[in-house]
């Protein structure tokens, strides 16, 4: 798994850095309910085209990360979660994915918010 590769390339497993620390660079992201460690951002665009064409594009950053998001889509908008299993928690790599699904979501013409 991730962790035996990232083992193998000499890196440790991401440190928890919890939902309130990301949140200060995540401006439209906000921390999940249910007193799990997270954090979410719904988007609309315009249509079920343009959602589910910034899912594929996620999904290939996702892949090459090896960092999955928790996402529910109905038509055109996208419902996401993200947390770190492995450090059961808000890491790094959540800040990451989050950023880089704003820059994909401005180019497949999210609406505002
Ligand atoms: N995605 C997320 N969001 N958190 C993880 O801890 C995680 C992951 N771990 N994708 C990876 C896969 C790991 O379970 C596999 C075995 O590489």
């Amino acid at each position: 798994g991730a962790d035996v590769r990232r083992r193998a390339a000499g890196l440790s497993r991401p440190a928890r850095i919890g939902a309130a620390q990301a949140l200060k660079s995540l401006p439209l992201w906000r921390a999940a309910d249910g007193g799990r460690d997270a954090i979410q951002r719904t988007y609309r665009f315009s249509d079920f085209t343009a959602a589910f064409g910034f899912m594929t594009r996620i999904a290939l950053v996702a892949e090459k990360m090896d960092h999955h998001p928790e996402w529910f889509n109905v038509y055109n908008r996208v419902d996401v979660t993200l947390t770190t299993h492995d450090a059961d928690g808000v890491t790094e790599l959540d800040v990451t994915l989050a950023k880089l699904m704003d820059m994909a979501a401005k180019s497949a013409g999210v609406k505002e918010d």
